[in-house]
């Protein structure tokens, strides 16, 4: 560890010992100047893909706008994974593979509650490349997720039945990763998922909200989601904290 890094380590660890839990850790540094990203850091860029933006078939409200950010967020971090929604077509979360069903419906599978989705992010189609613009040529791995048939996966580091890893976990270990800053889209799906599973796989986790974008599936999940996240020791910051 270099001195400065050192240094860094034990203010955040005296500001976490300070706070409850997790809570502090990046409050504390953060209320001492912008936080610079370490090589212990991981911007996680969650499926900034094309049919989650405008144009798409699912898309998110101002999902493009976001773009122009990530890639100015990128360039301050070492380590930046990214993420695909990689379906197949015959998935089971498109309301088009069950009679009688409409997207944002909801059916009972064996992992529990499932949301219906239009047909979206299919392997290979061009609805499931990168947004326009999205420029991260240094990011080191590229996750794709959701791509058994009969199981979702909002979460790029577990599947919805809570047991199929994607195997990010090991990767960030093996390179000695600790925490998490993760945007994208959307907000209450797959950046809220992958942030609480981040928590759970035992890394610190922020969302940097400016840099998402939601869907707010009846109007309420994107509060309700952030609710989730806070309860999980997930910081919720804006890009500006970020030196
Ligand atoms: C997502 C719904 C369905 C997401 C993916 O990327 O948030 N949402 N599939
Ligand atoms: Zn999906």
């Amino acid at each position: 560890m270099h001195e400065h890094d050192r240094r860094r380590f034990l203010k955040l660890a005296a500001g976490a010992a300070a706070t409850a839990g997790s809570a502090g850790w990046l409050s504390e540094a953060i209320a001492q100047g912008k936080y610079t990203p370490t090589d212990k850091d991981v911007f996680i860029v969650v499926d900034v893909q094309k049919c989650f933006i405008p144009g798409g078939s699912l898309a998110v409200d101002k999902g493009d706008e976001i773009v122009p950010l990530i890639n100015s967020l990128a360039k301050k971090f070492a380590n930046v994974v990214m993420t695909q929604d990689w379906h197949t077509a015959d998935h089971v979360s498109f309301a088009s593979q069950h009679d009688g069903k409409k997207p944002f419906e909801t059916i009972q599978v064996a992992y529990g509650t499932q949301v219906l989705w239009p047909d979206h992010c299919v392997q290979g189609t061009e609805g499931a490349e990168f947004a326009p613009g999205l420029d991260i040529p240094h990011a080191t791995l590229v996750i794709r997720k959701g791509y058994h048939r009969d199981v979702d996966s909002y979460s790029t580091f577990l599947e919805a039945d809570k047991k199929t890893p994607t195997g990010l976990t090991g990767y960030l270990r093996q390179r000695g990763i600790k925490r998490c800053f993760l945007a994208g889209l959307a907000t209450d799906f797959c950046v809220g998922w992958s942030a609480i599973d981040a928590r759970a796989a035992g890394f610190k986790a922020a969302v940097i909200e400016d840099a998402c974008r939601g869907i707010n599936l009846g109007g309420t999940g994107l509060e309700a989601a952030w609710k989730e996240m806070v309860a999980k020791g997930v910081r919720r910051i804006q890009s500006t904290a970020l030196a």
